[in-house]
């Protein structure tokens, strides 16, 4: 990019976007010196006159052909002056969303971004992109990233490197980007691409292979399912199948590079939503399913008829033991009547079956899941007297539990006497919800160790592995809960791992090439994780410490703690305007508000009660540890320090990272083209948010800082040889005069051979480089053309 300096006359002029002056030929691409006629200006690369129209054209069909990368249409603004350097990001993204725009539009949903795959959510079956016959292609070529960009690109490149004799490396595949774009998808067809490669070398020659492929991809299919359908999946105002956890999928090969297994680590399930869930959303699918008694029945026209009375959901029986009769309403099963295709009660048991839960414990789950839905219904009535526990609204009743969630029990004293409370109507809600959380968080633990041990190698069979993450992307709505600190933290540390990995992965490759040059100017997001996680006082000490204090008034509290604490930190923001107790944090991709209010530790006497349960599944699920009760304090509190969700969730983080770290990472960043779930709409404002959200600005700019384009020797001795053969000794300049040597006959002479080519070379240069304003940028303000003289 510094030859191009040459090249640019422009002098500084701080309307202009793009100041690129080119010798008139290559403007015009006539032989002649003639300047362009002024024209209507050309906005961001878009030439108005027919050549320019014709060039970028050309560029992009190169696109869509596959044949070039994506950064090559970022060429176009590398050429910007220097001085001008803050407008990169816009102009490149624009020229990154023109493109993918352009991509998208002609079916192609796939594309290289240096080491990313962006992915575009085509909401629409594309089965021939995923069929066998494409996961053969992929798996056999020479060379796939040679083939168009596609996610078995990745998932071979990925494969090839594990194979790899000389110094074999686990890998893993990070998959990002926000909730609907298409990440569990992308998992699953990754899944399934290995479930077919990573079996026996010869099954590739067999005869009847598109069949047993198939069967394999099926066979593997529940397993697959299981890790979302079964208690982790609900449906969102984005996403009708919506992931509500996080997980990373290691998938173990043995010596001979076959899945011999796999094993799965899942973070912050999101289980707020069993006991609430926002309007026009569903709580998890699987409360639905045990709910539901609908037939299955297809429709043809106007009639519907039964083909087979197969049972979506529980029978008659099932239903009376569990306590659910039919029509009864529940206040956790908001929008019942919306029925989805992700409802079918058979597709979990037989997951469940397939992952070695059978029928007796299966009834057990359902169980307990009819249990939370009954409360769900208890309402609390407000009492006249505090000194009284709140009643319920449907009448007195004396149980155990109800107890537990309207008295507060503290044990204070050496004697460790015990004291009662009546809670409020507000904390009697809270309790509820709160005990709720606590029982549905640990099935879904206890079932993602089921799967674990179901589907996990002997520790000996198996030598590397390929992890699988798929990740909530960056969040920001108009209310953040801490729920949406922990996400966004994540997103902090991954981007930070990729940058690292990206400025590491350049600089390996200038030293290759013999290039000296360092990043120095920089700066990573680390003051904004040292504002989160830091040490000695961060916003997550901080929460530590008001969970552990457990006061009223945690939320205003965390705020003044937050807000003086962490003042020096250019990251932390305060927003005047909000009611609400919250604080700002500058993240990578925005500045996001959050809420301090839901900090409410488990309240101790509900882990008790659960642990006293008969019910043989919460005995499972809530054993007795003896150690606990010598760990308590008079005051009734764990002496062990508090574990928050943030620094569980920190931990695993920090173990995750380490994972992450041993391995050689990938990325696929997958984007949603609409908000409304549509296909062949592409709207550009909603792209290009996620386009920053996910970090691929900051990869451009990035890659600006450093040597954006890459031509091989090969290619650039190709394109530009005739150059140096006209100039041998001196670089191509409009102040050097005709060498001595060669006198204007011969010089003219090789001209005319020339020509052709060098019309060709400018012809292509001139649809690289093309002089560009901003609107409104009077096409005359354009600057004067270096004159080239005879080198034209
Ligand atoms: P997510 O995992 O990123 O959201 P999904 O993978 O569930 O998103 O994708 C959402 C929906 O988009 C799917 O149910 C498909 O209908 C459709 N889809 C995605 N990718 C493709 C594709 N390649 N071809 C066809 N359809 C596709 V969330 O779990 O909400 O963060 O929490
Ligand atoms: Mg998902």
């Amino acid at each position: 990019h510094r030859s191009h300096r040459r090249y640019r006359a422009a002098p500084e002029q701080p309307t202009s976007v793009f100041r690129l002056a080119l010798p008139d030929s290559c403007a015009s691409g006539s032989a002649t010196n003639a300047r362009p006629p002024p024209g209507p200006a050309r906005v961001n690369g878009h030439s108005s006159d027919a050549r320019g129209r014709q060039s970028l054209k050309e560029d992009l069909q190169e696109f869509l052909d596959g044949e070039a990368p994506l950064h090559q249409l970022d060429d176009l603004t590398k050429v910007n002056p220097v001085t001008l350097e803050t407008e990169f990001a816009y102009d490149i993204s624009v020229s990154v969303l023109r493109c993918l725009q352009a991509r998208y539009t002609a079916d192609t949903f796939y594309t290289n971004a240096g080491c990313t795959l962006v992915a575009l959510n085509p909401f629409k079956p594309v089965p021939q992109l995923y069929s066998p016959e494409q996961m053969r292609e992929y798996h056999t070529a020479p060379q796939p990233q040679k083939l168009k960009p596609h996610i078995f690109m990745v998932g071979e490149q990925t494969y090839r490197n594990v194979k790899s004799l000389i110094e074999p490396v686990n890998q893993s595949i990070v998959v990002s980007g926000e909730s609907g774009a298409g990440k569990t998808w992308t998992s699953r067809c990754l899944m399934k691409f290995y479930a077919v490669v990573a079996t026996s070398p010869t099954s590739w020659e067999s005869h009847k292979i598109a069949e047993r492929i198939e069967q394999r991809i099926l066979n593997s299919n529940p397993v697959m399912e299981a890790f979302g359908i079964i208690l982790g999946n609900a449906c969102t105002l984005k996403n009708n199948n919506s992931s509500r956890f996080g997980k990373f999928i290691q998938l173990q090969l043995n010596r001979a590079h076959q899945m011999t297994g796999a094993a799965v680590q899942t973070y912050l399930l999101e289980k707020t939503r069993v006991a609430c869930q926002a309007s026009s959303e569903r709580n998890f699918h699987i409360f639905y399913q045990v709910c539901s008694r609908m037939p299955l029945h297809m429709t043809f026209g106007d009639t519907t008829r039964f083909l087979q009375p197969i049972y979506k959901g529980a029978s008659v029986d099932e239903r009376l033991q569990w306590h659910l009769p039919e029509g009864a309403a529940f206040s956790w099963l908001p929008n019942p009547e919306r029925t989805l295709e992700e409802d079918c009660f058979e597709v979990t048991r037989e997951a469940m079956l397939h992952l070695g839960i059978d029928t007796p414990t299966q009834t057990n789950i359902f169980k307990v899941l009819a249990g939370l839905l009954h409360l769900g219904n208890i309402q609390f009535a407000a009492s006249d007297d505090e000194a009284q526990p709140c009643q319920l609204v449907d009448g007195a009743e004396e149980d155990p539990l109800l107890e537990t969630l309207q008295i507060r029990t503290i044990r204070a004293g050496r004697q460790q006497q015990v004291f009662r409370k009546p809670c409020s109507q507000a904390e009697c809600d809270t309790r509820r919800d709160c005990l709720a959380k606590l029982v549905y968080a640990r099935l879904f633990d206890w079932l993602v160790s089921v799967i674990n041990s179901s589907i996990y190698a002997d520790a000996d069979s198996w030598a590397t592995f390929i992890g699988l993450l798929d990740v909530y992307g960056f969040e920001s709505f108009p209310d953040n809960s801490l729920e949406q600190l922990c996400i966004n933290y994540a997103n902090e540390k991954l981007q930070q791992y990729f940058v690292a990995h990206y400025l590491r992965a350049q600089q390996e490759e200038y030293a290759v090439e013999g290039l000296e040059w360092s990043f120095v100017s920089y700066q990573d997001n680390q003051t904004c994780l040292d504002l989160i996680e830091g040490s000695p006082i961060s916003i997550c000490s901080l929460i530590n410490e008001e969970c552990r204090l457990n006061r009223p008034s945690s939320a205003a509290q965390l705020q003044t703690r937050i807000e003086s604490a962490l003042a020096s930190n250019p990251c932390l923001r305060h927003n005047r305007l909000s009611r609400e107790p919250s604080f700002v944090v500058a993240h990578y991709a925005g500045p996001v508000q959050y809420h301090t209010a839901g900090l409410d530790p488990v309240p101790p006497e509900l882990t008790r009660l659960l642990q006293q349960s008969q019910d043989p599944l919460l005995k499972v699920l809530f054993p007795t540890d003896p150690k606990e009760k010598s760990q308590e304090e008079p005051s009734g509190q764990s002496r062990a320090p508090v574990l928050t969700v943030v620094s569980k969730f920190k931990a695993s983080l920090e173990q995750l990272l380490q994972v992450l770290q041993s391995t050689t990472p990938h990325y696929i960043r997958c984007i949603k083209p609409n908000s409304q779930g549509q296909a062949q709409t592409f709207h550009q404002e909603e792209v290009l948010s996620q386009l920053e959200a996910c970090g691929l600005v900051e990869t451009i700019h990035i890659s600006a800082a450093g040597f954006p384009i890459r031509v091989s020797h090969r290619n650039f001795v190709e394109r530009y040889e005739l150059l140096k053969r006209l100039r041998p000794h001196r670089p191509l300049s409009p102040h050097n005069p005709p060498d001595e040597g060669h006198s204007e006959h011969s010089l003219q002479a090789e001209e005319a051979t020339l020509q052709p080519r060098l019309r060709d070379i400018l012809d292509t240069l001139s649809a690289v480089i093309q002089p560009t304003v901003i609107p409104g940028d009077p096409a005359e303000a354009l600057p004067a053309p270096v004159h080239c003289g005879r080198t034209k």
